[in-house]
């Protein structure tokens, strides 16, 4: 078998998708996710000026081989946009590899070692009230895990929350980038009253997680995970920008809330002290994000020397073609944590047909051969891409902040 041809195909059904389509010249197709949220074209003209001339005529069951050429190959490595590229690449690969054997993807991967994959749903509401509304009613859905944004009292809208009906989506469409507002005084005063008022309401057994979107100091996330203590979170995500890997000791010398962290990461290279020091508990970076199944394999095991479990991202700015690879991935893995699920809007189901489904709180990623996961190119057409980007942020002075 060999590689035919690829395109990418930017689509935009409610919001922008890059997905990679590869064929061989035996009808057999594979598709892989390389969406990067707010910054798409990019890995679009990485794709088509230098990926794909260079997989024409190649064996595509040669994984390992093809990660390691586009990745050592290109001599600049890792970053988000490299590395989203060959995400795509390598998804697309695998799913070729287990429709050719014609066996779901985790059989590839170590098969089963768990019926079913949980997953936790988000919960936002625009004050404490709503908060408690909402997550009421994802239980009532059956999740087991629910992930609380809400409103912070004197912060005009924050990450996290829309005061719509609709699901958050933090990408908007047009320009400038939409402008956020900031205060980590007023937020850590807020959190614990949040979640003793959640424990108060619905006991122990909700599994419940809190994502500080790269906002707090190590010292200051020391004292929230100190004060989250007697509600027993599941994890606190993202607590502090993570370049510096160092900062998480600072974390630990304080609080056992266990930590996830990484949804921002590309390579084992921007977790190898978090995760061998133990700093961490989960990782959560994405396996579009993390240069495909091939890598993140990599990390995954490294990680399960270290009791470190996953927790894959998974909000809507990843395909359902990363969805499903995350399932498959999710259902084979020793050191499977919990996995993030926010369901995508209606439109972008119907581009992508999936195999995948939710029940009771778990998700099933389907016995189809490879990830289960087709594209309407048809549908895809009619939903071209719309430029849109992530919000800033600014602290009550005017401050550019993280977001
Ligand atoms: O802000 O995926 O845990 N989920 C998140 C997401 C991220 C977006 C950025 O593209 O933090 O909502
Ligand atoms: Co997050």
């Amino acid at each position: 078998m060999i590689i035919q041809n690829a395109k990418v195909i930017v689509c935009s059904p409610g919001r922008n998708f890059v997905t990679l389509k590869i064929n061989t010249d035996e009808g057999i197709y594979g598709v892989g996710d390389g969406t990067l949220n707010g910054r798409e074209l990019p890995v679009v003209s990485y794709l088509k000026d230098h990926i794909i001339p260079c997989l024409i005529g190649r064996d595509p069951f040669q994984i390992e081989d093809i990660w390691q050429y586009l990745y050592k190959g290109a001599y600049w490595r890792r970053g988000p946009v490299t590395m989203a590229a060959i995400g795509a690449v390598d998804m697309a690969l695998w799913d070729i590899k287990a429709k050719a054997l014609q066996t779901p993807l985790y059989n590839l991967l170590g098969g089963k070692s768990r019926d079913r994959v949980m997953v936790y749903s988000h919960a936002n509401g625009c004050d404490l009230e709503a908060s408690i509304d909402v997550v009421g009613k994802h239980l009532d859905e059956g999740y087991k895990a629910v992930r609380i944004q809400s409103g912070i009292p004197g912060v005009a809208g924050t990450y996290g929350v829309t005061n719509t009906k609709d699901p958050y989506e933090p990408a908007q469409r047009g320009l400038p980038p939409e402008s956020k507002h900031w205060s980590t005084e007023k937020y850590l005063k807020y959190v614990p009253t949040l979640f003793q008022k959640i424990r108060d309401t619905f006991g122990d057994e909700p599994r419940l997680l809190h994502d500080c979107h790269h906002r707090l100091t190590p010292i200051e996330a020391g004292r929230l995970g100190k004060e989250l203590e007697p509600y027993h979170l599941f994890w606190i995500e993202d607590c502090i920008p993570a370049e510096l890997q160092e900062g998480f000791r600072v974390i630990r010398q304080h609080t056992t809330t266990p930590l996830a962290v990484g949804e921002v990461f590309n390579s084992i290279w921007d977790t190898h002290i978090l995760i061998s020091e133990m700093l961490i508990d989960y990782i959560r970076t994405s396996i579009c994000h993390g240069g495909g199944i091939s890598h993140m394999k990599k990390v995954v095991s490294f990680a399960e020397l270290y009791h470190v479990k996953t927790g894959f991202h998974g909000a809507t700015d990843l395909s359902p073609v990363t969805l499903a690879a995350s399932l498959h991935f999710d259902l084979a893995i020793n050191n499977f944590g919990i996995q993030e699920y926010m369901p995508h809007n209606e439109l972008t189901d119907e581009v992508f047909p999936h195999a995948y489904y939710f029940k009771d709180g778990f998700m099933y990623p389907g016995d189809e051969p490879g990830l289960g996961v087709d594209m309407d190119e048809e549908k895809a057409a009619e939903y071209p891409y719309e430029r849109a980007y992530l919000p800033i942020n600014r602290k009550e002075d005017g401050t550019l902040f993280d977001w």
